[in-house]
């Protein structure tokens, strides 16, 4: 089916049949991709630039470019939703899992806090960060990904609404207990699964 037969009059625009069944409720099919940032975007150095594990984990870790890039090189193919209703399909990121900082860390909590340079956070349950459910990433379809995407590295955690996935991550801290990032802080719903429409803290 061509394009723009898929394509509804009025904003909403629905996604061809094909791919119907993997937009979630209440969200419309976008190409692009959109950038959503509260505030600036950071310039961040990837010469200065760490990644630090830190919290409830038996060793802490600090990882450099260098050392992360080291660690390979994986295709993430997936489909990305924005709690502002857009989803884009079939689309991909390279990167590693974070399973690959667990496994040396060792974590000892069942949340986290992720952190972004600019002081963005975002939290998510352990369970969430686990079982190659989430990712360090560096590339967008093939390219490196862009500053406003989150570039030099952005955490990927396609399975929730992508304001979980904190761009210009700096940090992830394991906790005990949960406490609210910057948008669950701010009315967004505390877990933000697209499936069951997860968006604001009452649904
Ligand atoms: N550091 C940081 N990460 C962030 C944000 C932000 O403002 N700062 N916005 C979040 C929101 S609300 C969304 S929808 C996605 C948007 O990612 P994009 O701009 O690459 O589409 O990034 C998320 N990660
Ligand atoms: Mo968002």
């Amino acid at each position: 089916m061509a394009d723009f037969v898929s394509r509804g009059f009025g904003g909403g625009r629905r996604a061809p049949e094909h791919l119907a069944k993997r937009m979630p409720p209440g969200q419309y099919y976008e190409k692009g991709f959109p950038v959503l940032t509260a505030g600036p975007t950071p310039r961040v150095d990837l010469a200065s630039w760490t990644f630090k594990v830190e919290g409830k984990v038996v060793s802490p870790g600090e990882w450099s470019w260098e050392q992360v890039a080291g660690l390979g090189l994986e295709q993430i193919p997936c489909d990305i939703h924005c709690v502002t209703k857009w989803s884009k399909l079939d689309t991909s990121f390279g990167g590693v899992s974070l399973d690959r900082f667990w496994d040396r860390v060792e974590p000892r909590g069942g949340f986290a806090v992720a952190r972004s340079t600019g002081g963005y956070t975002t939290n998510l349950p352990m369970e969430d960060l686990t079982g190659g459910k989430a990712w360090l990433v560096w590339e967008h379809e093939g390219t490196p990904l862009t500053p406003d995407h989150g570039g030099p590295v952005r955490l990927l955690v396609p399975h929730l609404y992508l304001w979980k996935s904190a761009k210009w991550i700096s940090q992830i801290r394991v906790l005990a207990d949960d406490y609210p990032g910057f948008w669950e802080a701010n009315g967004y719903h505390n877990r933000g699964d697209p499936w069951r429409e997860q968006r604001y803290w009452n649904d």
